[in-house]
């Protein structure tokens, strides 16, 4: 036979979660000894659940101090309310609230109990103490006790408001810690259960367990006994299984965690200033991500925020030193150049985040250690010295998860650009640049031929790429050259990793740029279609070259005049 989930019933063959309230109750009728574990805020439910307890306290006391205030109902009811909406948000688990005298008379019991059950709360505990309350362990031996018939009036109010069956109320007995003895304790316990009572919480502050046991007999099993051990501790366990007892609450011990891991933390880092000794013996933050459930929050933004479309990601090839560009690449990759006032790849990555590309990897290679890294992640192709483009494509393989830009990393141009390329529907979409359909130039290459030339009336016409050329043949005009932007979407993102790999197979793979993955979609008959501009981009490929993007990049700054962008550059 299967195991059973207890958390699940069985109605005609179909499994159905237990609400949380049915759970508590359960947790209460089980014949077995049940634990439930403090929490006081939305991560510590969280933490109670992953420990694997099956049900939460919420504390007053631990509640109460994390606001920062004393357990003497100094925090509104709504606000505890408010703090338990985040606690059930963050963990399924049924809560037992500490309802402490129910904040009132039985009318503030009957609202707070149909506030609760608003808030998917499984049960309420109340004390027969005076509101405003102090914790028990404060001079509990002096603190009045609620007249029982009033006391009783409560409990049946809250009974009655209640919407659903299970929902729990607890009344708490004080008359053990204000020194009444075991017969009041008993005689009210009865009372109590009475007035319809789930379960009676005998409270204790001796450091023994001997009275909870004296009360454990005499009350013989008349209804759910729950207890809280904080103060006789070092009792095992055992005794409370054998004494009948059927919830161990542990009351506080995560807010005094808490507590104590936050002074020795603080402590130390104002006496050393600086967190190194501290860094390696706390949660890290990508736990406390964890803990929030920030990943949830990354899959839903690529179904919700762009209308359907995951937030484009891009790929920036940055591992060159830069041909012709040593006397100024000594210590820095070309990348990394100053283009009127900013790095070139600055440039690069603002244009992408200003279209809403946030995710973008840099592949460096060459003193990839001097590439400013905010705001992109860097990853390295460290076999740049022997190795082309498509090796360092390969290195950042895992951002082609969403639809990708693939950039060199010494481009410059017009934001319009890339507005239209990501614009495409087309699984795999190139810039061409049609004002440059002749060679001009030694260092200039990527010249590419299409299905039709750009036919600058026709907007809007669909050109697919044919092949991408250093090489121009005698009498065979190239359409014009690829500017160094590639689009990838939808399901060509899954078609392109494909015929990476196989590429990789290649004993030559090394050698190999990104003109062969276009011409090896091509080959593979994937549809590769050309966005035609006429001018306004620059590559830095030389010393020219980098001499004139300045001017370039300061046309495109804001207020700037003269700028030289207007024309086809290049
Ligand atoms: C609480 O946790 O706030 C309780 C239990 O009421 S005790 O502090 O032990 O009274
Ligand atoms: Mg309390």
């Amino acid at each position: 036979m299967n195991a059973i989930d207890p958390n699940l019933l069985a109605t005609s063959g179909t499994a159905v979660p237990l609400s949380r309230a049915a759970r508590l109750r359960q947790m209460l009728l089980s014949n077995e000894l049940e634990f439930i574990m403090e929490a006081h805020n939305g991560l510590s439910a969280r933490i109670v659940r992953e420990a694997g307890f099956k049900g939460i306290w919420a504390s007053g006391l631990a509640i109460s101090a994390q606001f920062g205030v004393r357990d003497n109902n100094e925090a509104s009811w709504t606000q505890v309310v408010d703090n338990l909406e985040f606690m059930a948000d963050a963990s399924d688990l049924p809560i037992l609230l500490d309802g402490d005298t129910g904040y009132g008379n039985f009318n503030n019991v009957r609202r707070l109990v149909r506030k609760l059950e608003q808030r998917g709360i499984a049960g309420v505990c109340i004390e027969d103490k005076i509101f405003p309350k102090t914790n028990s362990f404060i001079g509990g031996e002096q603190q009045p006790l609620a007249d029982i018939d009033e006391f009783c009036g409560k409990i049946k109010a809250g009974k009655d408001s209640q919407a659903d069956d299970n929902f729990s109320i607890v009344a708490r007995v004080e008359a053990l810690i204000a020194g009444w003895g075991m017969e009041e304790a008993l005689r009210r316990a009865e009372a109590y259960r009475q007035a319809g009572a789930d379960a009676i919480l005998i409270h204790s502050k001796l450091s023994k367990a001997d009275e909870i046991v004296t009360f454990a007999r005499e009350w013989g099993n008349r209804a759910p006994l729950v207890i809280v051990p904080t103060k006789y501790y070092s009792t095992p366990t055992d005794v409370f299984r054998k004494a009948g007892i059927s919830l161990i609450i542990w009351a506080n011990h995560l807010i005094r965690v808490a507590a104590s891991g936050m002074q020795a933390v603080a402590k130390d880092i104002y006496e050393n200033q600086t967190l190194v000794n501290v860094e390696d013996r706390i949660a890290t933050v990508n736990e406390i991500f964890r803990l929030q459930d920030a990943d949830e929050y990354s899959a839903a933004e690529k179904i919700y925020l762009t209308g359907g479309q995951a937030p484009g990601s891009a790929v920036v090839l940055a591992a060159g030193r830069g041909k012709g560009l040593e006397a100024l690449t000594e210590d820095k990759p070309k990348v990394m150049l100053p283009v009127a006032g900013k790095p070139l790849l600055r440039w690069l990555v603002d244009g992408f985040k200003n279209q809403g590309i946030n995710d973008i990897t840099v592949v460096g290679g060459y003193k990839a250690e001097a590439i400013d890294a905010a705001g992109i992640n860097l990853v390295r192709n460290d076999r740049y010295a022997e190795t082309g483009e498509l090796a360092s494509l390969a290195a950042a393989a895992d951002t082609l998860q969403n639809d990708t830009v693939i950039a060199y990393g010494d481009l410059l141009f017009r934001s319009y650009i890339l507005r239209d390329l990501v614009d495409t529907d087309a699984p795999f979409s190139v810039v061409i640049d049609s004002s440059e359909s002749a060679p001009s130039n030694q260092s200039v290459r990527d010249f590419a031929w299409c299905s039709a030339s750009d036919d600058r009336d026709l907007f809007g016409q669909k050109v697919l790429l044919k092949k991408i050329s250093d090489d121009v043949p005698a009498g065979d005009a190239p359409h014009g050259r690829w500017i160094g932007l590639m689009n990838v979407r939808g399901e060509g993102r899954a078609r392109l990793q494909k015929l990476l790999g196989e590429l990789r197979q290649r004993p030559d793979f090394d050698k190999l740029d990104l003109p062969d993955l276009l011409n090896a979609l091509v080959a593979a008959g994937e549809q590769v279609e050309v966005k035609y501009v006429h001018g306004h981009w620059r590559g830095v490929n030389d010393l020219d070259d980098f001499r004139r993007a300045g001017d370039f990049a300061h046309g495109q700054s804001p207020f700037s005049v003269g700028g030289s962008d207007g024309e086809a550059a290049q």
